[in-house]
């Protein structure tokens, strides 16, 4: 019987890890979670429908790419089911007319030690997105006796869960940046309720004992609550940043290694309690370089903030998009060494390096990089 989960943080050295798929990805049909809106590129609000397969191509071949410069790097990669997404799925309580995809596995599998917990999303099309990873999970269950294998509270995702229907993005389109973030941001409430449990695995950002959990658009109060709760042996921390629309915690603060974190620079901490912990414990917090985009590609609902969502291979290792120049630099200048990776035509299905892959094992223990605290946080 073999050891094969185990992760505690983002930074110790990588040994197996999942790589996602762009197959059969969707524009997904509108819902009150989500409303796709590319008038540009084919696809205004209200349509959905399979992308391109010549971008499912081109993402495709560069995710086969990482894949194997991953595994050139020792780490054994496993990969998530072909499945279809088109069709139309329903629990009792809705019917939903697409699916979504399986780009990004960290949206969905949060690794914290030798467990892996299915979150439970807050899109009805990303409802089953966990079926892809089930072959996986039950040969690391089958194969590995200490696998704690777990899955959130399905969430019923009645319109209860949400303040409005698709007509809350209407609304929210029609604001600027400045006043979406005072009515929103400010308030810590965009369209999820607190009805339930709701969370994104991208949200929570792991540093060995503590986990800081992003309180996002799509991660509510009562999500990090459940997570507190479920996590007895960590500290869970709520993160807050300036930024209208809050989509996980990957593009936004991330862990270099002990000691150095990265933050976006157009995204400033809005929880004091956070800067706080860090300074008192030592860390250097330093602002991201600038992206080499100025836009996203079309059909891509993800910031060019994707350019430092980055994967660490070990504590003086990190694979870094191509193109993204200005922070390959940086980070070599931090005294890291660089691996290029081609990932920009991935962009569209859901993310960057770090979405589209999900930790299975990582060397190192549970260990305490915070150990002087702040109460109450
Ligand atoms: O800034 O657009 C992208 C992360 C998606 N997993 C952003 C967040």
């Amino acid at each position: 019987m073999a050891k094969i989960v185990n992760s505690w943080n983002e930074w110790s050295r990588l040994r197996r890890v999942i790589v996602g798929r762009a197959d059969g990805t969707m524009i997904q049909a509108p819902e009150p979670a989500v409303v796709r809106d590319f008038p540009e590129d084919g696809f205004p609000a209200g349509t959905y429908g399979p992308m391109p397969q010549d971008m499912v191509d081109a993402a495709n071949e560069q995710m086969e790419n990482f894949a194997a410069i991953l595994e050139s790097h020792g780490v054994v990669v496993d990969r998530p089911e072909v499945r279809d997404w088109s069709e139309e799925i329903a629990t009792p309580d809705w019917k939903q007319a697409s699916q979504f995809g399986v780009m990004p596995p960290r949206d969905v599998l949060l690794t914290v030690g030798p467990e892996i917990l299915e979150a439970t999303m807050s899109q009805r099309a990303r409802w089953f997105e966990y079926l892809a990873y089930r072959p996986l999970l039950q040969a690391y269950f089958r194969e590995d006796p200490d696998f704690r294998w777990e899955s959130a509270p399905k969430p019923r995702l009645t319109d209860a869960s949400y303040h409005a229907g698709p007509e809350f993005w209407h609304e929210f389109e029609s604001l600027d940046e400045e006043e979406a973030i005072a009515r929103f941001t400010m308030n810590r409430r965009w369209n999820l309720t607190e009805e339930e449990p709701l969370f994104d695995a991208a949200d929570v950002g792991r540093f060995g004992k503590d986990l800081f959990v992003y309180h996002s658009s799509v991660t509510n109060a009562a999500g990090i609550s459940w997570l507190t709760r479920h996590f007895p042996d960590h500290r869970v921390h709520v993160a807050r940043f300036r930024e209208s629309h809050p989509i996980h915690l990957d593009a936004t603060f991330v862990p270099l290694r002990p000691g150095l974190a990265l933050s976006n620079r157009k995204r400033v901490p809005l929880e004091e309690d956070m800067v706080k912990l860090f300074e008192i414990n030592d860390w250097e917090i330093v602002p991201c370089a600038e992206p080499a985009l100025d836009e996203p590609p079309p059909l891509c609902y993800c910031s060019v903030w994707l350019s430092m969502n980055t994967l660490l291979l070990d504590e003086k290792t990190i694979f870094v998009e191509e193109q993204e120049k200005a922070q390959q630099q940086q980070l070599y200048d931090l005294g890291f060494e660089v691996i290029p990776v081609p990932f920009w035509a991935v962009g569209p299905f859901g993310g960057g390096l770090h979405c589209a892959t999900a930790d299975v094992y990582r060397e190192g223990d549970m260990e305490d990089y915070f150990p002087k605290q702040i109460p109450g946080y």
